[in-house]
């Protein structure tokens, strides 16, 4: 191949990426459009799509934490659980985590059906800028990456300071709230044995400011017609303190064990707990920011996922490694930082694997 054929694909995908964002559709309206083959912008690379085969089954390799009575007689038992899943794997599943199903059902219904309603309704608030509190568009990394993924995307800021009411989309707007009322609630519970888990005071994390700053990301993944060309969101881990995960019953979430895939099944009531890069680093790699993906989904059926991600909202604050988890036996393995420069590097990257952890170390 010759230069100018390279330099001919980069101008017409960069054309194609251009129609795709100007168009406001997403893949939903892609799809919705009689589309049967995948357009090449959402074409993996080789490297990708050799490793999309089905995961081995390994149902036990993902804990699953009891946090019934965690207040109480359990409690040492479950910081140990929620301790040793943090550092082996950096993902658990939790039940009997006090929030009712049908506040799940009713979020995951509420999510679904803002990305079902008419493209224009949609299309009115499709947009990029990170600084606005709604947002609806097709791949945070859209202009990063080496591929498109397939996948939509409401993203609603609910803290420190809510998006604005009216912002917010009607046919989503009470379950919203609703459900960051509840994450709030949870939120606090992990972070406490989180915090105990790694030897801390139960407050630790909090006194970050951490329960404060939530972003929350409503998925839409629509059917594939080829799953085996594309994913429905590239293997990254996340860039925040943790992550709150709650999935419907269709699958596709995948979690790198060592060298291997495994499936993270749906389990009906049960939420998924991720560390993300920043605890990873004030733990000083006690705990694990795991990498994850999600395959393109099969199903005819579309397969919805909400992530709300907890951020420290301390800005005035140098971070890195807790002084009491640095010794001479384990120096820090990172270099302060403001929360500033950290986000700004995590926009001007796109969502690949560990690379904003990388550049923090000391
Ligand atoms: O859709 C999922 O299950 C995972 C979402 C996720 O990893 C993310 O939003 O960062």
């Amino acid at each position: 191949m010759d230069v100018t054929d390279t330099t001919q694909q980069a101008f017409d995908r960069a054309q194609e990426l251009k129609r795709f964002e100007e168009s406001k559709l997403g893949v939903k309206g892609l799809l919705d459009s009689g589309l049967t083959s995948l357009p090449p912008l959402f074409i993996h690379p080789p490297e990708t799509l050799f490793t999309l085969k089905p995961a081995r089954p390994r149902p036990d390799s993902i804990p699953t934490i009891d946090l019934s009575c965690c207040d109480s007689f359990r409690r040492p038992s479950v910081v140990a659980e929620v301790g040793r899943a943090a550092r082996e794997l950096g993902f658990f599943r939790v039940v009997n985590h006090g929030v009712p199903t049908e506040v799940l059902d009713r979020t995951i219904a509420a999510v679904k059906a803002f990305h079902e309603q008419p493209m224009e309704a949609k299309a009115k608030i499709y947009r990029r800028e990170m600084g606005t509190g709604v947002s609806f568009f097709s791949n945070i990394d859209l202009f990063l990456s080496k591929a498109a993924s397939w996948r939509d995307t409401l993203r609603i800021v609910l803290g420190p300071k809510l998006a604005d009411l009216e912002e917010i989309p009607e046919v989503c707007r009470n379950k919203v709230l609703e459900w960051n009322q509840q994450v709030q609630q949870l939120g606090s519970l992990l972070l406490g044995l989180l915090s105990e888990g790694l030897g801390l005071s139960p407050g630790k994390l909090q006194e970050l400011k951490c329960l404060e700053k939530r972003v929350m990301v409503g998925h839409y993944y629509p059917y594939c017609p080829q799953p085996d060309l594309t994913v429905g969101l590239t293997s990254h881990t996340d860039s925040g303190m943790i992550t709150l995960l709650l999935q419907d019953q269709i699958g596709g979430l995948q979690v790198k064990h060592g060298d291997e895939w495994v499936d993270l099944a749906p389990v009906p009531g049960a939420l998924v707990v991720n560390i993300g890069d920043i605890l990873q680093i004030m733990s000083n790699n006690e705990y694990k920011s795991g990498d994850h993906r999600v395959l393109a989904n099969p199903s005819r059926e579309p397969r919805v996922s909400i992530a709300v991600f907890f951020y420290p909202n301390n800005h005035e604050k140098e971070f890195g490694p807790f002084p009491e988890l640095v010794s001479s036996d384990k120096p820090a393995a990172y270099r302060q930082f403001t929360l500033d420069e950290y986000m700004r590097r995590f926009f001007t990257k796109g969502l690949d694997g560990k690379s904003l952890i990388n550049y923090f170390r000391a």
